[in-house]
Parts: C-alpha cells; structure tokens; sequence
C-alpha cells in the first residue's frame, strides 16, 4: 500500500518529487492507520466471537432490531434551564431557584445508578450518547441527570476498555444545557478506599473543569470528618457541593433509635455548617417508607434553609409512594429513572411519578409523552445487556430486613456464586442483616456495605454462628476487608466501634481513630506523571494519572487493552458483547467519514495448537486473524 500511495501520488506522477518528498508527504503514510486500526479491531471481534466476553456465559449472537430513536419528540421550550442559571448566576442562586419551584424537579439517573443497580453497570458510553441529545430536547426541565461516579468509574476500565472521563466529555457535549450529576464517596472518591486529600481536591477539580455540574459527596459511614474536604473543594470550583446523609434504620421503629429523626435532622445542620449547596438524602438500600418520608422531609424542611434532595431505590416496590409522601412535604428534588431502566433495585419510574402526581400541584414541569418515547430507546437497548440482569424482577420487601443497597445485591449474589454458595443465598441475606447488627447497626454503603457483605459470606461458608465467633473470635482469621473496617479505615461508625468484637478481630492492634486522610502523605503528582510515563510509553493527561492513582493496576490492565485493541467503544454493543457471526457484515465508525466495512466470511477450525483462523473482509480486502481458542 505504501508504494501504491507513492506512485499514484500527484507530485510523484508530476515528476516533481525531490528527495525530501518522502518526509514531506505524511498522507504516504496513511494506509498504516486504517490498516492498524483494522486489524486491532478485527482482532477483539475474533477473541470474542471464538472464546466469548470474559464474564458471561457464552452465547450465539442473539439478533436484535435496531432501538427506536424517538424521532418526533414535542418541541419543549423553557427559558432557562438549572444548568443555564447555574452557568449565569451562580450556585447559591441555583439553590434559591431551586426552593423557589412550587413543581417537584426532577433527576434522571438513568444514565448512571439505574444501570448500576439493574445491569451490573454495564450500560456502555455509546448506548448513552446515542440518546443523549434527544434526552436533552425531550426534558430540559431536568434539575439534573446523574451520568458519573459510584461504579461507573472502574467499571468503565475494567470491563467495558472504556475511559470514563472521556464518558464525561462526550456527554457534556451532547447535553450543553443540563446539570450533570455524579455520585462522590468523600474521602473514598470514585473508589473503595482513602486517597490523600491532595488527590481528591484534584480529582473534583478535574471533574469540574471536565463538565462536572454536582457533586453528590457522601460517607459510608455518615462520618462527617470524611466529606469536609470534598465538600469546601467543590464549592472552591463553583460548582454544586450536594451533601448527602445516608439513610438506615427506620425513623419510625421504636426499635431502632439509634438512626432517628433527631440523628438525621442534627447531620443535616451540622452539613449545612460545611458549606453544602443541597441536602440529599440517600436512601441507598430503599428503606425509607412513606410515612417516615413525610416525617423526614417535613422536619428536614424545618431544620435548614437548603434544598432537599431524595434519593431512593424501588426494590420493596413502595418508592412511588414514598416519593409521594415525600412531595408532600415539600422535598425539592427527587431521583427517577426513564421507566425501562426504573424500578426493583433501580430508582422509581420518571413516568409513573408524573401520573401519580398528575392531578396535584407540584406534578413536574415535564412532556410525559417524550419520556415514553425516550422509554422505547431504553426498551430496546435494555435488551443487549440481558446476561447481566440480576433476574429480580419483582418487588422485595425483605429488604427492609437485610437493608442490603440495591447496588449491592445483585453484586453479593455472584460473589456467593464464585463461592459455591448460590443455594445458601437466603441464609447469607439473614447472616448479612445479623452482621449488620453485630457491627453495632451500621450505615451500609459502599465501601462499609462491602465489609458487612463478605462477613456475611465468611460466616456461612464456614459455618459460624454469632455464638462462634464470641467463643472463637480469637483464633480466627477474619477477611481483610473486616480487619481494615475494625482498624479505622474507613472512619468511625455512629457510636464507635463495638469494643469486643474490635479486640477479636484486630488481636492486640491499635485502631485509629483520627481520619485516615489525615495522616497520608500527598501525592506529588509531578513524580507520578513520570513513573506513569515510563509505563504506557507517553506523558498522561491530568486524567490519566488521577486514575492510575485510585486505580493502577485497572489503569494500565485498560492501556494494554486499548494497545492491543484500540479504541472498541466505537463497536456496536451486539458485537462489542458477542463477536460476529459468519457472514455477518458490520459498518464501524471509528471517526467521523473513517468507517470500517468489516465482514466476517468464515471460522477456520482449530489447529493442532488449539488456534483459529478468522477470514474477514475489510473495506474490500481480504484478512486474516489468528485467535487462540480457550472456550
Ligand atoms: C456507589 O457508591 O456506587 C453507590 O451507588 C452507593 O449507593
Ligand atoms: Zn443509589
């Protein structure tokens, strides 16, 4: 192909060409990119169409009909949407805005928690993108659409080879003019452990300056010394710093006061105090029912001068209740989901809150006829991410029991499967809600919910009862995850730490009891861009190396990835999950007026090695790839 450039080029057939002609002509050398980019994207297609996608069970590829685009949305006009005057006033008078609203405002989390809490978070940028212009023009009147943080952010590495930050940049730009949401765990940032406060001034600060809009910053524990930092960093950058108090127990269970209306209503002020622009309550697990929802958004109400934001999870089927309840008393914004994406463990659905309020005065400003549409997309693209559906598919209202997060649920109940215990799953929901109390009723969210999580597995693998771990405590060896939450590591549950148990499992070791942020030396990230650049061959953005620092090892698995494969976000979802079937022609964009023609023509059998041989066509040329086949 080189030559062919060489000689059909206009200043070689020109005679005009000197000895500079070569260094001076880049287009010579274009053929190398398609070509590259090709067999790099060939090469994915063929390890997943022979061996499958690490993960779920392999399977033909399934056909499905293209999703419906709402093509004929009403034209929605407002005159100014939340991110307008967040952009042209500021944030204190969004907030003003915001309590001034007689109608309940809405958040999509669609794109972020409903995914995350029904398909294991798989939901990939391009199903996201694809939708997000039209959801934009369908909904201005949004308060906000959450798209960011919680699991989203490792997940895209991990297993999509997706950068999330790109995510953020691509979304931003689809949807100019509405407030983009992320959900920040304080200290723990977009991960599961403490990072120094350096880092995660610099990550808000990246994350603001990349089309971050507001910062949902909670604890795990409800531990006010871990959310501080990130709360002033956030208002620092202007944007929203939106605290959240995360809500256990029931208010309204004589039984359990140690999480009461007076506990809520004291965090409340005391966020208020740090500076936050908004007051959420999230309520990760579902618990909140509808009469304590009156109760709490009322005294809420009474207690600060700040917007209250309510956030919950469907999986006892009560939520459309509580939201009801809680407009009742006057919350200000509540989490909904575009109802092919809501519901079980996922938020509420948008639609069925519209006519649940319909004839009320604060039914939300919206076109429920353009969320049904944006509904039929949602539908439809729900379909390719079958093999991660948790298959609860029915209200639970044994969660008011074991309070597991509806992110956790479908998350414990594969570990439990990797363990061989799938059949003892009932026991591990009942050991989890003992656990809970063993820990002294502790807030359980990720990273806490974690720990309660695999004492609950460790227990019911090896048989051991309460009893058994009093009487035993000192011989056995407790998870790591136990030990570090005991240590102090997460920062300190309401009411401390229960003293026996703490002695048992750290045998003799101090705990902390100061912030562990506190005591972790910053990161000079000067150092870090170099030790990075030595390892993936170029010097990282900004991004990059806050992502090597929350997550190094993920990080440079997804750069190899990416070497290997380029950039396979591009590929549609069916074959990004399933490969190709023979004689199967597929149109890659890999940018704009650059396609990839590619069809699969056949699948060699195996060789002696166990390798195949793939034979695609490529933008009319013929190719060839050799896969190892390990199914
Ligand atoms: C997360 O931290 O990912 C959550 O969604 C917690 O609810
Ligand atoms: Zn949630």
């Amino acid at each position: 192909p080189f030559l062919k450039n060489v000689i059909s080029h206009p200043k070689f057939r020109s005679g005009k060409m000197t000895t500079t002609f070569i260094d001076q002509t880049p287009e010579l050398f274009k053929f190398s990119f398609t070509r590259d980019r090709g067999n790099k994207t060939m090469k994915y297609i063929s390890e997943i169409t022979v061996n499958g996608f690490p993960g779920i069970e392999r399977q033909e590829k399934p056909f499905y009909e293209a999703p419906r685009m709402p093509e004929d949305l009403t034209e929605v006009k407002v005159d100014q949407t939340a991110k307008n005057i967040l952009e042209d006033q500021g944030a204190e008078k969004l907030t003003q805005w915001v309590r001034q609203q007689n109608e309940v405002l809405l958040t999509d989390t669609t794109f972020r928690d409903a995914h995350q809490s029904l398909l294991a978070t798989r939901v990939r940028t391009q199903d996201l993108s694809r939708i997000a212009r039209q959801t934009e023009q369908g909904i201005p009147q949004l308060f906000s659409s959450e798209m960011w943080g919680g699991a989203t952010f490792d997940v895209s590495y991990r297993f999509l080879t997706e950068d999330p930050w790109e995510r953020l940049r691509i979304l931003r730009k689809k949807m100019p003019n509405t407030l983009l949401q992320m959900l920040f765990r304080g200290s723990n940032a977009v991960g599961y452990s403490n990072y120094p406060d350096n880092v995660l001034v610099e990550f808000i600060n990246e994350a603001a300056k990349q089309g971050m809009d507001v910062f949902r910053i909670f604890d795990s524990l409800n531990w006010l010394p871990q959310m501080k930092k990130s709360i002033q960093a956030v208002r620092d950058t202007g944007k929203i710093a939106e605290a959240a108090i995360c809500y256990t127990g029931d208010i309204n269970d004589p039984n359990r006061p140690k999480y009461s209306v007076q506990y809520y209503k004291d965090m409340a002020k005391e966020l208020e105090q740090l500076g936050a622009h908004i007051i959420a309550i999230k309520d990760m697990a579902g618990l909140l029912k509808p009469q304590a929802a009156y109760r709490l958004i009322s005294e809420l109400k009474d207690t600060v001068d700040l917007p209250i934001h309510l956030h919950t999870h469907d999986t006892s089927g009560n939520g459309i209740m509580t939201y009801s309840e809680a407009v009742r008393a006057g919350v200000d914004i509540v989490d909904v989901a575009v109802s092919a994406m809501s519901g079980g463990t996922s938020q509420p659905s948008m639609s069925s809150l519209y006519y649940a309020l319909d004839d009320s005065e604060r039914v939300p400003h919206i076109q429920v006829e353009n969320v049904q549409k944006l509904n039929h997309y949602w539908g439809d693209v729900r379909q390719y991410y079958q093999p991660f559906e948790s298959g609860l598919n029915a209200p639970q209202t044994e969660v008011y029991m074991h309070e597991m997060p509806g992110g956790q649920y479908s998350n414990l109940q594969q570990q439990a499967k990797a363990v061989g215990l799938f059949d003892r799953w009932d026991e591990i929901k009942q050991m989890y809600h003992q656990v809970n109390m063993m820990f002294g009723d502790i807030v359980k969210v990720t990273p806490s919910s974690k720990v309660v999580g695999d004492m609950a597995l460790f227990m019911v693998q090896n048989d051991l009862s309460e009893e058994d771990i009093y009487e035993k405590g000192a011989s056995i060896s407790f998870p790591e995850s136990v030990i570090s939450f005991f240590q102090g590591d997460l920062g300190q549950p309401v009411g401390g730490f229960p003293k026996k148990l703490q002695q048992f499992i750290l045998k003799g070791r101090e705990p902390y009891t100061d912030r562990p942020g506190a005591f972790a030396e910053p990161v000079d990230f000067n150092q870090v861009r170099d030790e990075l650049a030595k390892l993936i061959g170029y010097t990282p953005n900004q991004d990059e190396i806050l992502s090597y620092l929350m997550y190094p090892d993920v990080f440079l698995a997804y750069r190899k990835a990416y070497e290997q494969y380029a950039d396979i976000k591009v590929l549609d979802t069916p074959t990004f999950f399933n490969g190709m079937r023979q004689g199967e022609k597929i149109n890659v964009v890999i940018e704009k007026g650059k396609n990839l023609i590619i069809r699969l023509d056949e699948i060699g059998e195996p060789d002696i090695e166990g390798n195949r041989t793939l034979f695609f066509n490529l933008n009319g040329q013929r190719r060839e790839i050799v896969v190892k086949d390990t199914s």
